[in-house]
């Protein structure tokens, strides 16, 4: 990894937020890519923080500061991520399912999908299954729910029950992800699809509204 990658990668590791942002413009001044700088600098740092919680050398606590750490440098790449100049591609509402406080893979795909010209509207973290509900009403056409914890998996199929129960499911298209969602998960709870990451939640989200 190059001096510019690893020094975002240790600043996010360690929580220091001022040192994730100035080493995140070290590497954009660099001209390293965005994407490159996301994927190997900041996405692996927390997946690095994940492994060392399960080892039990992390705590909340720092994942917590390492999660800040990342929130703070991915600020700066924004701008860097997103095209602009797109029309306008439909209406999205992405929010972290009920019971789930995780918000950094949600808020990436809600950045990709605004860089690719999506009008979204962020239902933000532990959003119960009637505030999807009520985005399906006021007209949002994807629903998009994220997931980090095995436990609240289940709050996808609950919310996609309640849109059933409210007459909706058939006026929007739903879309799941977060580390531990599969597709074949996604496909026994009946959503229209599952994408593994920010880029590829944006290939299908086109895909399924061009349909
Ligand atoms: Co938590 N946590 N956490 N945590 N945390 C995990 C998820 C965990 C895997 C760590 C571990 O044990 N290795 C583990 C879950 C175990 C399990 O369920 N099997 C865990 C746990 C146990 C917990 C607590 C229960 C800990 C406790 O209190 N004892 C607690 C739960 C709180 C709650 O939610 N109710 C908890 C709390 C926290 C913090 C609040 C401290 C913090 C979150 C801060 C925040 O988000 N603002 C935190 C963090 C930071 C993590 C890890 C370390 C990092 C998550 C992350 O941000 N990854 C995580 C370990 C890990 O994931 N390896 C962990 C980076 C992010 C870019 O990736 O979110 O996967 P990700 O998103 C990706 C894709 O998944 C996908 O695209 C994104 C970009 O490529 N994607 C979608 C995500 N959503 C999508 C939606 C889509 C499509 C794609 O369509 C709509």
């Amino acid at each position: 990894m190059n001096e510019e990658l690893s020094n975002l990668f240790n600043a996010i590791l360690e929580g220091d937020m001022p040192s994730a942002q100035s080493a995140a413009q070290a590497a954009l001044d660099a001209g390293l890519d965005p994407g490159l700088i996301l994927s190997d600098g900041m996405i692996a740092a927390m997946k690095e923080v994940g492994r060392r919680f399960e080892d039990g050398d992390y705590f909340v606590p720092e994942m917590l500061i390492s999660a800040r750490a990342m929130q703070a440098g991915l600020i700066l790449l924004k701008p860097h991520l997103q095209s602009g100049n797109v029309k306008s591609a439909g209406k999205v509402a992405i929010g972290t399912v009920k019971g789930d406080l995780h918000d950094i893979g949600k808020n990436l795909v809600a950045l990709m999908l605004e860089g690719a010209g999506f009008e979204v509207i962020d239902l933000g973290t532990d959003a119960a299954p009637d505030v999807f509900v009520k985005a399906a009403q006021e007209g949002a056409q994807l629903i998009g729910m994220s997931a980090l914890l095995t436990t609240t998996m289940n709050s996808m199929d609950m919310t996609i029950q309640s849109l059933k129960n409210a007459g909706l499911r058939d006026n929007v298209k739903i879309i799941v992800g977060g580390a531990p969602v599969t597709q074949e998960f996604a496909a026994k709870i009946g959503a229209d699809g599952f994408a593994p990451d920010a880029s590829r939640a944006v290939t299908l989200a086109q895909s399924l509204l061009e349909k």
